[in-house]
């Protein structure tokens, strides 16, 4: 089975050779359902392995993969474990994964990768290792929580994380909460533009494009999806034109969790102060602030969180089977 759909990728993407087949380990209901052209979703792991704490992360993970199923589509999580990249981890990989410490994991953006697989460590994959990995196998949709950005102080430091490029380098759609506002929006949205991502809002008449805690940035997307069908012929358009480039689908955060925007902005403030004080950089910064807001909004933030991840994954399940029905 395996070898079909290596032969299939082949033919239809060149990629997947049999070089790199011998390095990703690919679960069998992924592979089944990729080979009959089903839904998939792909899911990310840094989530796990730095953005969350024991034993959230583990819940959410599994729960999330169980609101995909339940849309009848077929969830993959992508890591890095002894250095083979797993695309459709088991319950106790997932747990692995989940109780491993910060510090015996990297996060895995397209610099780290190569070194985590020849050393055979562990990883879990940002948004941008994930894209590399989905792209590969050919999935086509992918849900997390929220994508990283340009940071407030890019003028400065050059921070800009990596999933903007990787968002325009590889045709997969992510369905996200569109970027905290520990980042400078505007800018994200400027960036995406130049890497040529097309940024949709979901069910918002107005094309909000939203700020992961709250329901609106200020910023405006510069399409909006009304529903799962149109997400999926755009997509499915975008893959025909072999433009080999991203969708972003920023989908807000149900109204019931949504964060107050004055106790958010202080709770970033907060933790912005905190990372300069603590000379917190680069790869390290995205996880710290995350952590500080959440001890700041006294948990809030997280469940928030751990909300719209579960509401994101629902409508990346939803887009992917109404995917599958185009491409079969
Ligand atoms: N935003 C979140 N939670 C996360 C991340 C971002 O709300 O866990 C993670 C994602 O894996 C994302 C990464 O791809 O942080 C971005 O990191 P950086 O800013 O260093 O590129
Ligand atoms: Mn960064």
């Amino acid at each position: 089975m395996m070898l079909k759909l290596i032969n299939r990728l082949q033919i239809s993407k060149c990629r997947y050779s049999t070089r790199l087949s011998s390095l990703i380990d690919v679960h069998p209901d992924v592979t089944a359902a990729l080979k009959s052209n089903g839904p998939v979703v792909a899911l990310e792991s840094t989530i796990i392995t730095h953005g969350m704490p024991y034993p959230h992360n583990l819940e959410t993970a599994v729960t999330v993969e169980e609101i995909i199923r339940k849309e009848k589509a077929i969830p993959a999580t992508i890591a890095i474990l002894n250095g083979r990249i797993k695309v459709g981890l088991s319950q106790d990989e997932l747990k692995i994964l989940a109780q491993c410490d910060k510090h015996q994991s990297v996060k895995v953006s397209r610099r780290d990768m190569s070194y985590v697989v020849s050393k055979q460590m562990n990883g879990g994959t940002t948004v941008a290792g994930t894209l590399i990995v989905a792209n590969m196998l050919g999935i086509s949709v992918f849900a997390t929580g929220g994508i990283g950005g340009v940071h407030r102080d890019a003028d400065v430091t050059m921070d800009i994380s990596a999933d903007l490029v990787e968002l325009g380098r590889n045709p997969v759609a992510v369905v996200a909460s569109g970027v905290k506002s520990i980042l400078d929006i505007p800018k994200t949205l400027e960036f995406l533009e130049t890497q040529g991502v097309c940024v949709a809002s979901y069910q918002s008449n107005e094309k909000d494009f939203p700020a992961f805690y709250t329901k609106k940035s200020g910023c405006k997307a510069s399409y909006n999806f009304s529903n799962a069908s149109e997400a999926a012929e755009v997509i499915n358009t975008c893959l025909s034109l072999g433009l080999n480039s991203g969708i972003l689908i920023g989908a807000p955060v149900p109204k019931e969790w949504a964060m107050n925007e004055n106790d958010v902005d202080a709770a970033i403030e907060n933790a912005i102060k905190l990372a300069e004080s603590n000379s917190i950089r680069g790869k390290d910064v995205t996880p710290f602030l995350l952590s500080k807001i959440s001890e700041i909004t006294k948990g809030r933030s997280l469940q928030t969180n751990i909300a719209l991840i579960k509401n994101n994954a629902k409508i990346a399940a939803q887009i992917s089977v109404k995917l599958a029905q185009l491409r079969t």
